[in-house]
């Protein structure tokens, strides 16, 4: 254990809880007591995107066909989600969050990833940032803090719902050599079943195997088991690979009091978004435009119109609904593209893909 870099790191996964049904929920208060999901009709072979805490202690889960849902919790009450909205959380949830990050990955619709900089206490920077989002936005997420994104993520997990939990780095080695298989990404149902037949429950059982053994059995995957077991995980942040969203923005010296000074801080903004889509290898057709405020008392405020062309008029137009909002002096302004998603079904799509099982 230990090289430089694993003492020095500190990368947090940040994870919202129950995204979709946190969100409905926060407008309607009255499902917080219910148990809640998040899905498809049962009679249109539905399935479940997410369900509240109170739905999970009867077993409900995501991609859980909803007719099995509905044996499980016949109370279920049932909602067909509204994909515009959770995108505009989301997009203000990591508004929040870029702005803590030395740097920043999204990696889905309501997870990322941020590196501190060395020296910073993260888990003051999580709890500050598990209350700016609840404060600012009306959800909860949660917070793992560790020497690397394996870990990270890992952690983020553990104090589910509306927790946060760190791995200190004299503390990964006997972290890890107590962690069930299961719980290291990529180990799907597959690999685990053929992990367990070779006797292998925890990663301290899997560091009993040379890396020859794993290669011989695992294939590539062997490597990716070698270092996770002994709570290696070498990979940077990827920033932009994964991109899902193209912004720039400025804070200026005095406050924005107007309309006329919000539209015309669009003149410095415009070129210097262009430029940043066309060094990201993007077409604007392929963009949602949205914009962000930041307000003097540091509330953050985004719109997005994903029926708008991203185009230098869209964003006055956006700006200028924006500020109509609630008028206050602004200190920051920024435009953004956000990448157009396809639906629901191509989102699940996306998380099985994430959860890919070792061949
Ligand atoms: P997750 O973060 O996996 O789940 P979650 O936020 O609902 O719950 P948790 O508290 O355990 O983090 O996924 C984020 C959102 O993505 C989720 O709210 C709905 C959507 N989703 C699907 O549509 N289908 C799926 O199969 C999964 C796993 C998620
Ligand atoms: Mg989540």
């Amino acid at each position: 254990m230990g090289s430089a870099e694993s003492i020095t790191r500190q990368v947090l996964h940040v994870d919202c809880d129950c995204f979709f049904a946190s969100v409905e929920m926060r407008d309607r208060p009255e499902l917080k007591s219910l148990p809640l999901a998040i899905g498809g009709a049962k009679d249109r072979r539905g399935v479940i995107s997410t369900c509240n805490y109170v739905a999970r202690k009867y077993g409900v889960r995501s991609a859980m066909p909803t007719a099995h849902a509905l044996q499980l919790c016949p109370d279920l009450k049932l909602m067909p989600g509204n994909m515009e909205k959770y995108r505009t959380v989301s997009q203000e949830v990591m508004a929040i969050l870029r702005d803590y990050g030395s740097q920043f990955q999204q990696v889905s619709i309501d997870e990322a990833y941020l590196e501190l900089p060395p020296f910073s206490n993260g888990e003051l920077v999580a709890r500050q940032i598990r209350e700016q989002v609840e404060h600012e936005l009306g959800i909860t997420v949660s917070i793992g803090i560790a020497p690397n994104k394996f870990l990270a993520k890992v952690s983020s997990d553990w104090n589910k719902p509306n927790g946060q939990f760190m791995v200190a780095p004299w503390e990964v080695d006997g972290f890890v050599a107590a962690l069930p298989i299961r719980k290291i990404p990529g180990v799907g149902p597959k690999s685990a079943e053929k992990l367990h037949n070779m006797g292998i429950e925890r990663c301290e059982h899997l560091r009993e195997f040379t890396l020859t053994d794993l290669l011989n059995q695992f294939g590539k995957f062997g490597k990716l088991l070698f270092d996770r077991s002994r709570g290696v995980d070498p990979r940077a942040l990827s920033v932009g690979g994964d991109r899902k969203s193209i912004s720039i923005e400025r804070t200026y010296p005095e406050d924005l009091k107007s309309e006329a000074e919000i539209v015309a801080a669009l003149d410095g903004l415009w070129e210097r978004f262009e430029n940043r889509v066309a060094g990201a290898k993007t077409q604007p057709q392929h963009l949602a435009p949205y914009v962000k405020l930041k307000y003097f008392d540091f509330q953050v405020m985004t719109l997005a119109n994903h029926e708008l062309a991203c185009s230098r008029e869209s964003y006055a137009t956006l700006l200028k609904s924006a500020f109509a909002k609630n008028g206050k002096p602004v200190r920051l302004v920024g435009l953004g593209g956000r990448l157009k998603l396809q639906d629901i079904d191509q989102l699940a799509f996306d998380f099985n893909f994430n959860e890919l099982d070792a061949p």
